[in-house]
This record gives structure tokens, C-alpha cells and sequence, in this order.
């Protein structure tokens, strides 16, 4: 399986060279084996070999290197030439192969037994186990596909909808980097023109306030914006969003999260303070995972310290949350008085929403003025919860997925906000018309680009993502 990136890092010399430096990682020179397959019991067991010992191991067990690409009958054999198991072997010569180096797979039965076996006789034979993610890693410190794209697979195997699995697709064959790339080639050709208008002092007022940079500047923040939307919308199809229910005790938190769940996850009691421990259920929306928390209900006349304990852990999860749902017994407390007196100690910048339950037992509402977005529903019997869901959908901006999705992850984000920050420092200072600093904050612009397709990461970055990944890939 081979992946092309839209431009590989090695070609794009002004990106990489006079105005950037050069990436400090360099690929490794040792030889990783790992199984492809999940553990356990199987029809076929794949175990994969990388690097520059692939065909010396290739030579000892199977008695020659199979001819490249083409699948190949062969007996695996142990040190004293028996047999381990019969099976197909593959091999890819470097640079053609997923890793960009030499390569190896070995398809045999896939019992636990025989595939540790010959994983130990690769291992005998010089190879190491290959740690998380690293058969990626190197795909990536080889060029064969950057960073975003390396992220892409490990989403599309994780991907929990159909809808999540096609966006995660395109971005691995580089839909999202070329997106990137191409504000990361905009704002290469923005700092070619400022650099030189620093390179000729008595010119750079006059071109500093010409209508051309800032015409140049607007343009970019454009597809700035564009791709920012693009990654958005992938976050929420890749990573969903993380909604907190929070409440007094016994105003039906554990129902709600029970009825979207679908079945009954939570234990429910008339008893207040049944919960104490955080639930956490993943559940489907139209696409879109949705991370539902239920959380202990939230009071202050409790001496239980296994309760107070749920609450401190309900608060630290209310912090890390995209959304608070809030939820109000609509009968005892139809003005939402406990969600008036919590108010000031919920995380600041979280959007909250408030839900009045149990309205199959309520003959009336209305919203008290002066309150976050509401909606009344019966979780008990299903009624209204609909609206919720599409009420979670809508006010994250998760739209039915368009023609084009990708996936991408909370990290792009964050990445593309600073960008987005040095941007706009930039503007302002061609206002002030500052063409040093204009230009600095360009270049910073740039690198913080360059970080979601990985022209610049730093090893601790790397490690944490493809960390991530599984075994064997
Ligand atoms: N009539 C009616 N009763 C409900 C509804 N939702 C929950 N209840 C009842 O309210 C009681 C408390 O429900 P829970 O879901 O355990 O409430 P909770 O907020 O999780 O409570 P704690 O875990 O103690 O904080 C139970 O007896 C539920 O059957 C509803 O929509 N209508
Ligand atoms: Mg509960």
C-alpha cells in the first residue's frame, strides 16, 4: 500500500532551504518487525519487516528474497531449516514500499503460536520489535506521506461512522495537506516580497504601503479561513466532541445518558446521589461521535466524602469539556434556580445548555429570561431528546457530510489558531509599518503551518502521535 503526499518535503526547496532550515530527524537504520494483524486467532496472521536487514532476514527464511511485488509460496523455516509455517511472503524493495524502505511481509496462519514463533525467529535473525505507530513513523521520516496524512491512517482505522471513514480516507491521499500547502506556498511567496522590500531600505516605506501587500495579505487570510473551516468540520467527524451532563442530583442525568446511549449504561435510582464514578459513552451522531459524560450530581449539603469526591471529578471534567449539558428537574425547579446558583462555578468559555427534564410530568413551561440555550424533554420517555441531538449537531456546526469532508484533529486546530494569531500581528504591524517584524511574524506564521504536515515537529511531537497508533502500523 503506497500513499502519495501532494508535495513531497524534499521538493519544496524554498520552504525547506534558504528560508527555513532543514528538518532535524533522520531516518533510522535499524530493522522492525511487527505483526499486522490484530492478536489472537485468525484465517491469516501478517507480520511485517522493515529495514535495512530486510533481505539478509528474507535470504535465511525462505532461502532466497522473493522477487519484488509478487506473492511468492514459501516455506518459513526455523535455524535448523524446519519449518515454522507455510505461508505467502511479499517483498518491496527500498524506495517502493509503504515505509520507504525495504520491506517484508510474511502472510501465514494466524494463530497466537505460530506467529510468535516466527516473530522470534525474525527477531533472532536481527530485528527488533517495533514500537507503536513506528512502521508509519518512518513512512513519514522517509517522505513517502507527512505528517497529517500519518494521522489520517490511524483515523481511518479508528473511524467510528462511514461518514468519519471517507473523510479520514481523503485526507490520507493528502486532501487536508494540500489544503495546508496551499497557504503554506501563499505565504511563502508573502515573505519572498517582504524580504525583499527589507533588502532595499529607501524602497520598503513606499512598498510597505502600496495597496499590494495588504491586497496579497487579505487573499491569504481567506484561505486561511478556508482551511480553518475545513479542519473544524474534520475534528468534529474525526474526534466528535466531548458534552458534560451536569446537574443536581436526581434530575435524571444517568436517564439522559441512558436514552442516548440506547440502552442502560448508567444505574438509575430514585436515590439522590446514585452516581458517584464518571461514566463515559460513545455514541453516533448522524457521523459525528459524540463523548457523553455522566457525572455526580452536583450539591453542597453533602458530608458523603465519596460523593464530594464525584463532584471534584465532575468539575474536572466539566473544564475539559466542549459542551455542559445541565440538567434541571423541570418539575421540582421549573425556574432552574440550581442552575442560577452553579452558575459561577462552572468553567468560564464552556457553552452550556440547559435541559429541563422530566417534562411528561410537567403540565407547563417557559424559559426564565436571562439563561443559556434551553430545551425541555422527558428523559424517561424518549420525549424531545430528538431535538437534542439535533440541537448538540447544529450548535457545534457539525453539518451532514458535504462532498468534500476530511478528517483532521484537535491539533490542527490549534496549530491553525496560531497561525492564524501571527497573521493578524502581521497585519497590524504593516499598518504600523513595521516591515522587520511584518515579516518575522510571517515566518512564525509559516512554522506553525509547517507543523501540521510535520515540516517542523519536534521529537516529542512525534512521539505523541504516532505513540498513538497501534502495533504494526
Ligand atoms: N417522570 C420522570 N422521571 C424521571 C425522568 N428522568 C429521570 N427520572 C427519574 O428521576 C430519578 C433520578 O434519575 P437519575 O437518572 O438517577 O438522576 P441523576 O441525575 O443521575 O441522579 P444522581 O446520579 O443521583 O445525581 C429516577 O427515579 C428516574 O426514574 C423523566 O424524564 N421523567
Ligand atoms: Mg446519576
Amino acid at each position: 500500500m503506497e500513499h502519495q503526499p501532494p508535495h513531497r518535503r524534499g521538493e519544496r526547496p524554498l520552504a525547506q532551504g534558504a528560508i527555513l532550515g532543514t528538518p532535524p530527524h533522520t531516518p533510522p537504520r535499524d530493522t522492525i518487525v511487527a505483526s499486522a494483524t490484530p492478536p489472537g486467532r485468525g484465517g491469516v496472521g501478517v507480520l511485517r519487516v522493515s529495514g535495512p536487514l530486510t533481505p539478509h532476514i528474507a535470504t535465511a527464511l525462505l532461502g532466497a528474497v522473493p522477487e519484488p511485488r509478487r506473492a511468492r509460496l514459501a516455506r518459513f523455516t526455523d535455524d535448523l531449516d524446519q519449518p515454522i509455517d507455510l505461508g505467502l511472503a511479499l517483498y518491496f524493495p527500498a524506495p517502493h514500499s509503504f515505509t520507504g524502505e525495504d520491506v517484508l511481509e510474511l502472510q501465514g496462519h494466524g494463530g497466537p503460536i505460530v506467529q510468535e514463533a516466527l516473530l522470534a525467529r525474525i527477531l533472532q535473525l536481527g530485528a527488533r520489535r517495533a514500537r507503536p505507530g513506528e512502521f508509519s513513523e518512518r513512512a513519514y521520516l522517509n517522505d513517502k506521506l507527512d505528517l497529517a496524512q500519518a494521522e489520517a491512517i490511524a483515523d481511518l482505522i479508528d473511524a467510528g461512522s462511514q461518514a468519519a471513514a471517507r473523510a479520514a480516507l481523503r485526507s490520507m491521499q493528502g486532501a487536508f495537506s494540500e489544503l495546508v500547502h496551499g497557504v503554506t506556498d501563499a505565504l511563502t511567496a508573502l515573505r519572498v516580497y517582504v524580504e525583499a522590500a527589507i533588502d532595499f531600505p529607501e524602497e520598503e516605506i513606499d512598498f510597505l504601503s502600496t495597496g499590494e501587500l495588504a491586497a496579497r495579505l487579505a487573499l491569504v487570510r481567506t484561505r486561511l479561513e478556508e482551511v480553518e473551516r475545513s479542519a473544524k468540520q474534520g475534528r468534529l467527524l474525526t474526534q466528535g466532541i466531548h458534552v458534560v451532563i451536569a446537574g443536581r442530583p436526581n434530575a435524571g442525568k444517568s436517564t439522559l445518558l441512558n436514552r442516548l446511549a440506547g440502552y442502560d449504561a448508567a444505574i438509575v435510582t430514585p436515590v439522590a446521589g446514585t452516581t458517584r464514578d464518571v461514566l463515559r459513552e460513545r455514541i453516533d451522531l448522524d457521523g459525528m461521535p459524540l463523548h457523553l459524560i455522566d457525572t455526580a450530581g452536583l450539591r453542597t449539603d453533602t458530608t458523603d466524602v465519596i460523593e464530594q469526591e464525584g463532584m471534584r471529578r465532575a468539575r474536572a471534567e466539566m473544564q475539559r469539556a466542549d459542551r455542559v449539558l445541565f440538567v434541571i428537574d423541570g418539575v421540582a425547579d421549573p425556574t432552574a434556580q440550581a442552575y442560577v446558583a452553579e452558575r459561577g462555578t462552572l468553567p468560564a468559555g464552556i457553552p452550556v445548555t440547559l435541559v429541563f427534564n422530566k417534562v411528561d410530568l410537567a403540565t407547563s413551561h417557559v424559559a426564565p429570561p436571562d439563561l443559556p440555550d434551553s430545551l425541555w424533554l422527558s428523559a424517561a420517555t424518549g420525549q424531545g431528546v430528538q431535538a437534542l441531538r439535533a440541537h448538540l449537531k447544529t450548535s457545534m456546526g457539525y453539518q451532514e457530510e458535504g462532498a468534500g469532508a476530511l478528517s483532521a484533529r484537535a491539533r490542527h486546530l490549534d496549530a491553525l489558531g496560531r497561525v492564524r494569531r501571527d497573521f493578524d500581528r502581521a497585519v497590524g504591524l504593516l499598518d504600523a509599518r513595521q516591515g522587520e517584524l511584518v515579516a518575522e511574524e510571517l515566518r512564525q506564521a509559516q512554522m506553525a503551518l509547517g507543523e501540521i504536515t510535520g515540516e517542523f515537529s519536534s521529537d516529542d511531537l512525534l512521539g505523541a502521535i504516532f505513540g498513538s497508533f497501534c502495533i504494526g502500523k
